[in-house]
């Protein structure tokens, strides 16, 4: 695997899932393959879970790691090409790509969306440089759209959880008071479209995911009526998308608050379980009680980013 960005990329997903069971019941097994092979976090943006999971599943394979916070210490880097560099920029993406690459063997970088240009963010037009310049491997670790080691691991931990062979799965938004991201939500779509589960999104009107996330899923505007009879809530927050309105890109349209996931929101599931990738804004998103319940999965399912790491690392160091 050269390059881990969508769910397609790990090719059969049954087999994929197979593996990373068997990962998680002996996570040193193959200790060997990373020996003497470097891998290289690059972070754009602030990280907890992704930055010591992804580093723990890189020594589970016996790997070398090298981390960087790009805005702590190194030196401002210029995106754009064609311009004068006169600015506060002192050092061009162009350069320090191939630099960075010559010092590792697989790459990961985290690179939110900038909400700047929909069209930059959607071209994914940081990550696509570190695909074409750096001559190594590179995988996701968010980036402007997708999120695949976090919806990878949802779905390790959705596999774990499940009573029913085809579980009803909800992906809701909630209100936050920040302009996020749609990438958690987006790569949550894909993958759910592509696992064996009933699909439903719930979001106000202005929220729509860009339709090459939602597919075939079924889009429900009244949260209550998505929510009955769930086996699994998967909420998040993310700013409009402007897929109805372009100009609405990255707003905040709505911090209704009748949406934070309470217990009377959980009480007409499916006794559901409640999902979130972390870091999460209590009484916003999800009440105390609710993350707090026994359905609560957060910290299974954040402890899954260490067994998707090393699904993902594994398969790069093979392809080496
Ligand atoms: C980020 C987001 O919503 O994309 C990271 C989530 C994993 N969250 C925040 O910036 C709070
Ligand atoms: N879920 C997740 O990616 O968390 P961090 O932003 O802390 O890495």
């Amino acid at each position: 695997m050269r390059v881990f960005q969508n769910v397609s990329d790990l090719g059969d997903l049954n087999l994929a899932l197979k593996e990373a069971f068997e990962i998680k019941k002996d996570r040193f097994q193959f200790q060997h393959l990373g020996k003497n092979k470097t891998a290289l976090l690059i972070f754009f943006n602030n990280s907890l879970r992704t930055r010591l999971s992804t580093q723990k599943a890189a020594m589970n394979l016996g790997m070398n790691v090298i981390v960087l916070d790009v805005n702590q210490g190194a030196w401002k880097l210029e995106t754009e090409r064609g311009v004068i560099m006169d600015s506060d920029k002192s050092e061009h993406l162009l350069e320090a790509i191939p630099v960075m690459g010559s010092y590792c063997d697989i790459i990961g970088v985290r690179s939110f969306a900038t909400f700047e240009s929909r069209k930059d963010d959607y071209e994914e037009k940081i990550l696509n440089q570190f695909i074409k310049y750096s001559g190594k491997p590179v995988f996701f670790m968010e980036s402007a759209t997708v999120h695949p080691l976090q919806s990878f691991a949802d779905l390790i931990t959705i596999e774990e959880y499940k009573k029913t062979a085809r579980p009803k799965v909800v992906l809701s938004w909630a209100p936050h008071p920040k302009a996020l991201p749609q990438a958690v939500p987006n790569s949550f779509a894909q993958w759910m479209n592509a696992a064996d589960v009933d699909f439903v999104i719930t979001h106000p009107e202005g929220y729509e995911l860009d339709p090459m996330f939602v597919g075939d899923a079924k889009v429900e505007y009244d949260q209550m009526k998505a929510f009955e009879g769930a086996d699994f809530i998967y909420a998040k927050n993310w700013s409009c998308p402007g897929v109805t309105r372009p100009e609405d890109y990255g707003k905040v349209l709505s911090k209704d608050m009748s949406w934070t996931v309470d217990e009377a929101h959980m009480a007409v599931t499916n006794n559901a379980y409640f999902m979130h990738c972390l870091p999460v804004r209590r009484n916003m998103i999800v009440t105390d009680d609710v993350i707090e319940s026994p359905q609560s999965l957060v910290i299974p399912e954040a402890a899954n980013r260490e067994i998707s790491a090393t699904v993902v690392l594994k398969r790069m160091l093979e392809s080496l």
